[in-house]
């Protein structure tokens, strides 16, 4: 039988800096959609981003989150791989696995193209959204996700089942900043044991980096934040140096690879979103061999830059967009890994909250240098 439209509370991001909780209205699943049940959202530096304007895609009015666990609500036409009750992860990087996606086929990357466009144009894959506001006015989705409302609607290709054994309060967590910081260092850059790692900023994504980093034997652990608040956790972790750029006279990328090593690192991170910052992490690779991954998201018009001779001299620049994971395929598997005790996640929610109206507070939360996720349950 055919479900019938929700009212319920999302916050809506009504323009720059400008969202509030209101009552909307989210439409039944169409063919190849699945509408969930948001229990937990945890905040992502990403959202903020585009609250602030600074994304060149970003849309408004639009309902932003994707860092989330659900529980499906209903399924549309079609839909055979997840059913009402399974618990989901949203995943902004879908997985159509089909045979004639080459992407999906490849085992070189995870960026499935399937629905890319209607996905950054804020609408669902048929090119309508499910959200209106109550005036009957359409509200965009965001990233494909659109979790900061306690319903939402998305591509079945963007749900990654997971066990119920884990809370989604955590689990949420494996939406977004913990898995990209896991799977930079173990898919996109595949550090070895022994390798010397700098990690230039160490919100979420950065830690996990280290923790991922650790986990894969790596030997010098160099962490680089202004906030040294962020070094006792950074420490905890696996960092074995912990820099803060203001403390020193010489540029930063000098004191890594002229001080701290011999000839650089043999991986760094870009965790910042910053581009003189990535500038720093790419010139502070080792000569020769050195890869500097790009994780951060710079605002629109910034570009980055540095001296060919760089590159030249053997050091590769490069990327990842959810750590390289195959969304469905792995989240389910990083969770499991979670459950069997091998990947302690609890130490990056800092902030709970209590109600889709809270996320305001959760923003103030993350913007006050303490915080690593915010979780708000719904
Ligand atoms: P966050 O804001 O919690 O952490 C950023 C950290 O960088 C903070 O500790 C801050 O003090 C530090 N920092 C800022 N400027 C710095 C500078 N000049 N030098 C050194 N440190 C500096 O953010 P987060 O949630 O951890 O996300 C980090 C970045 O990764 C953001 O840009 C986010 O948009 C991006 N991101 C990308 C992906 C992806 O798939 N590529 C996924 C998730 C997040
Ligand atoms: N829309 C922006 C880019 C934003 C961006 O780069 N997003 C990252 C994920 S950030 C998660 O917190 C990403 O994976 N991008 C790949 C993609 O397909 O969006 C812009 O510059 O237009
Ligand atoms: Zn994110
Ligand atoms: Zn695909």
């Amino acid at each position: 039988a055919q479900g019938k439209p929700i009212k319920c509370t999302a916050m809506v991001a009504r323009g720059v800096n400008d969202m509030k909780e209101e009552e909307i209205t989210v439409d039944v699943p169409k063919r190849g959609e699945v509408r969930v049940k948001v229990m937990a959202n945890a905040l992502c530096h990403t959202d903020i981003y585009t609250l602030e304007g600074s994304d060149p895609e970003g849309l408004f009015p639009c309902i932003l989150g994707h860092e989330a666990g659900c529980i499906v609500e209903s399924v549309g036409e079609g839909v055979t791989s997840v059913k009402p009750g399974d618990h989901v992860i949203p995943c902004y990087t879908p997985q159509c696995g089909e045979t004639d996606c080459v992407f999906c086929m490849s085992e070189k990357t995870n960026l499935c193209p399937k629905i890319r466009g209607t996905q950054g144009a804020g609408v669902m894959p048929d090119g309508t959204s499910r959200f209106k506001d109550k005036d009957g006015e359409t509200i965009y989705h965001f990233m494909g996700c659109s979790t900061m409302s306690e319903y939402t609607v998305l591509a079945d290709i963007s749900v990654a089942k997971i066990s119920k054994d884990i809370a989604l309060e955590k689990a949420c967590l494996f939406g977004c900043g913990i898995s990209t910081g896991l799977g930079a260092v173990w898919n996109t850059c595949k550090v070895e044991q022994g390798s010397s790692v700098a990690v230039f900023g160490l919100g979420a994504v950065g830690l996990a980096v280290i923790q991922g980093a650790k986990m894969a034997g790596a030997t010098k652990i160099i962490a680089v934040d202004l906030n040294p608040s962020k070094f006792d956790m950074a420490k905890e972790l696996g960092a074995t140096h912990c820099v803060n750029p203001q403390d020193i006279d010489k540029p930063i990328q000098q004191h890594i690879a002229g001080d701290l090593t011999d000839w650089g690192v043999d991986y760094s991170f870009d965790c910042t979103g910053n581009t003189e910052v990535m500038r720093s992490a790419l010139e502070c690779a080792h000569r020769g061999w050195g890869e500097s991954c790009v994780i951060g998201v710079a605002a629109a018009g910034h570009e980055i830059s540095t001296r060919p001779f760089q590159l030249v001299t053997g050091r590769v620049w490069k990327g990842t967009a959810f750590g390289g994971f195959k969304s469905r395929r792995d989240v389910p598997r990083l969770v499991q890994r979670h459950l069997d005790g091998d990947l302690p996640i609890d130490h990056f929610i800092t902030h709970r909250f209590d109600s889709v109206g809270e996320t305001t507070k959760a923003v103030d939360a993350l913007h006050s240098g303490c915080c690593l996720r915010a979780v708000v349950r719904y």
